[in-house]
């Protein structure tokens, strides 16, 4: 065995395997892909009859080294489309074997290959669209010339994986055994006997024009990353019209044109952010996690039988407590139509939703939990009620249990004090439809001990939830940043705006819905509720409209009422302006002495966003937040904030924070406190430094 930093080479007979090692995922940064090239070089020089590419550990390699990217590409190394060439110049056959991850580059690599065999743990997909990319290490023209064109014009254009079995369907995989080093000898063998064909000298498959055409008209219009599928099936076209030396160059300028766009650096700060924001103080990989087999719900409202669904679809089964049969019947019907409606659309098979509804046991009797290792009370939101439940809790639950609550504002520290076992209680805190949205924070509370997170963090990840880690505060994170942004609402209302423009302007600029119409679908009542609480102790140099207030006066809750901002045809969801909205906006302005003037969309916009952001460093400053990347998770993922725009904190640095500061500045001089400037921003926006820059000093502190 002959061994460089991270390719190590060993013998087999007279077939050298070399195995990439790169912890955790094999990622192909450029010593990889230096001592690839250099490993192949050896080993032809030696005479070997053929040689195995693998990845050490569990997978094959997750692809090029994203960090790269962001850090800046080593022209001194060879880059992919060297490392291909150099195989598809090798006198042997080259195979590779394939396990785990086989993503991006580390498929791009495969296909360079003479030949592929793989284990059914192999997940195999092009996925460089999700990071705004496309394959450019030759994936665009190699696999048209091997996979199915549909599928692979899909794979490309969707980012999606494949499973071991449907790639071998689909012509990627040469073979399919559990013993991936016998197959791949298997392989070379046979090459050697028949002669082996470099992939690139391979005619791509008939049929690919109408494939691109195909996956081009299935591209979601509101994709956050539209136009990187769209310039990968342009690159993939190259495979049609040029020869494959010009279309490997023109795939390259088209890869290299996404990687300095900002949506794929938006997306790929995402991607680190995500990870990132698993990690929170005092916990780390170390951190020993309690077991969690069985879980208890206590409250079957929207928000209960969406948690209970959570974690049943992860397998685990559920207690489902409520007060009495008949709202436990209303909860357990609402779970039953969420799976029939699943099962209509093919998203589930009958017998996994059998599975899961069995993975479900209604009870009215509290007890029944005494044997439950997390118990999440979603009970009506109210601190009586809650204090009441935990006061019952703190006597029943084994001990070692998790207590979390699912409130969306109240004070967890003041529920964690009304029990016996403090550090086991904390927030989870999910958004509606529980069973959907991915954001869950995870509110750590003043006593919250540090395996009850690591728990719950790693919990979070293994139900398909993304964790951000939050402190107590009114609202936590994702509502916090919303009370100035829809309070900034209310007051462009009263100056000149109306609802729709409001909602047009803002999800013009990306959000998946407007703050009007997304009250009007929460319930107008549920922010009034936070708004009476807040007014307790208002600071009256900060303007407050009470548009929103009249509304639920008038019985205008939103979608459930049929009418809110706007108005909703019996008891639908598709909604229409409302000409009694507009009166009433008009004679509040009126009443207020406003002349109305005209509002720009984009004042809307910056106004709304700024008041986020200028919330979100007085957030990071106190600790609520341990970083900007969180706040940009929490919001593409709880809040429909565009994720190509990276979230509203990497949007900031992409604005300025300076010009943002001056024009909060400015705001405030108008005399209205909501505009008080951040002093973290203030000094961020003076030492010219970003949010970004703040993560990395953080990072490293
Ligand atoms: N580059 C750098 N770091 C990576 C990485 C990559 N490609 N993939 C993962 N990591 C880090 C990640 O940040 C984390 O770090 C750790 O590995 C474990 O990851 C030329 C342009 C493979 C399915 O898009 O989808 O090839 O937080 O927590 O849940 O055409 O990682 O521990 O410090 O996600 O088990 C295309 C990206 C690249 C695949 C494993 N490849 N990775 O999931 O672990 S672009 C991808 C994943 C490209 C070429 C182009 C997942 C995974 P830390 P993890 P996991």
């Amino acid at each position: 065995m002959t061994s460089s930093a991270s390719v190590c080479t060993d013998m087999a007979g007279t077939i050298a395997v070399l195995t990439i090692i790169n912890p955790p995922v094999n990622s192909l940064s450029a010593n990889v892909r230096r001592d690839l090239v250099a490993a192949l070089s050896r080993s032809v020089i030696n005479g070997v009859t053929g040689v195995v590419i693998a990845g050490a550990g569990a997978n094959f390699s997750a692809g090029a080294d994203i960090q790269e990217f962001t850090a800046g590409l080593d022209p001194t190394a060879p880059d992919a489309n060297d490392v291909h060439a150099a195989i598809e110049a090798s006198p042997v056959p080259v195979v590779a074997a394939l396990r785990g991850a086989v993503l991006g580059g580390g498929l791009e690599l495969a296909l360079a290959c003479h030949g592929r065999v793989a284990d059914d743990t192999a997940r195999i997909g092009l996925p460089e669209v999700k990071l705004g990319l496309l394959p450019g290490g030759g994936g665009t023209q190699r696999l048209p010339r091997i996979a199915k064109p549909m599928i692979a014009a899909d794979m490309i254009a969707s980012g999606r994986t494949l499973a071991a079995a449907e790639a071998m369907a689909a012509g990627i995989v040469d073979r399919l055994g559990p013993d991936v080093m016998a197959a791949a000898r298997e392989l070379i063998a046979k090459l050697a006997a028949s002669g082996q064909t470099a992939t690139a000298k391979r005619p791509p498959l008939s049929g690919l024009v109408e494939a691109i055409e195909t996956a081009r008209a299935a591209i979601p219009a509101k994709s956050p990353h539209a136009d990187a599928s769209r310039t990968a099936l342009d690159s993939m076209a190259g495979a049609i019209h040029l020869p494959f030396p010009e279309a490997l160059a023109q795939e390259r300028r088209l890869f290299l044109g996404l990687m300095a766009s900002t949506p794929s650096r938006a997306l790929r700060h995402l991607f680190f952010a995500e990870r990132a924001a698993a990690n929170a103080t005092g916990v780390d990989k170390t951190t020993r996690a309690r077991a969690i087999e069985t879980v208890g719900v206590i409250g079957a409202g929207t928000m209960g039988s969406g948690i209970a669904m959570v974690f049943a679809n992860a397998g685990f089964p559920v207690t489902l407590i409520e007060r009495d049969p008949a709202a436990l019947e209303r909860g357990l019907k609402r779970i039953r139509d969420v799976y029939d409606r699943a099962v209509a659309k093919g998203d589930l098979s009958t017998s996994q939703a059998q599975q899961r509804l069995a993975d479900i046991a209604g009870r009215t009797d509290m007890s029944a939990l005494s044997h439950a290792d997390l118990i999440v009370e979603a009970a009506f939101e109210e601190m009586a009620v809650k204090l009441a439940i935990f006061a019952e809790l703190d006597k029943l639950a084994k001990q070692g249990a998790i207590l979390a609550t699912n409130t969306s504002a109240l004070d967890v520290n003041v529920i964690a004090r009304s029990t016996s076992r403090r550090a086991d209680v904390v927030g989870l805190h999910f958004f509606s439809p529980a069973h959907v949205m991915r954001l869950l924070e995870i509110v750590r509370a003043e006593a919250t001990d540090a395996q009850v997170l690591a728990t719950v963090i790693r919990l979070a990840r293994q139900v398909g939830k993304t964790p951000v880690v939050v402190g107590v505060c009114d609202g936590f994170l994702a509502n916090r940043l919303l009370y100035p942004y829809l309070r900034q609402v209310d007051l462009m209302l009263e100056e000149g705006a109306l609802p729709a423009q409001v909602d047009l302007a803002l999800t013009g600029f990306g959000l998946a819905m407007g703050p009007c119409a997304m009250l009007d679908m929460a319930g107008q009542d549920v922010a009034w509720h936070v708004r009476q609480r807040q007014l307790k102790d208002w600071n009256p140099a900060m303007r407050y409209s009470r548009l929103a207030d009249l509304l639920v006066e008038q019985g205008r809750l939103g979608s459930k009422t049929g009418a809110g901002w706007y108005r909703y045809a019996a008891g639908g969801r598709q909604k229409e302006d409302d000409p009694a909205v507009e009166a009433m906006i008009l004679a509040e302005s009126a009443r207020l002495g406003l002349a109305r003037r005209a509002i720009s969309d984009e004042e809307i916009v910056r106004r709304a966003l700024y008041a986020i952001v200028n919330e979100g460093a007085f957030a990071l400053a106190d600790g609520t937040v341990q970083r900007a990347g969180d706040i940009d998770v929490a919001y593409t993922q709880g809040v429909g904030f565009p994720a190509a725009r990276g979230g509203p904190m990497f949007w900031a640095d992409t604005v300025g924070l300076k010009a943002i500061h001056q024009e909060i500045v400015a705001l405030h001089a108008g005399g209205d406190a909501n505009w008080t400037p951040a002093p973290l921003l203030k000094a961020l926006a003076e030492s010219g430094r970003s949010f970004g820059d703040l993560d990395r000093e953080r990072q490293g502190a």
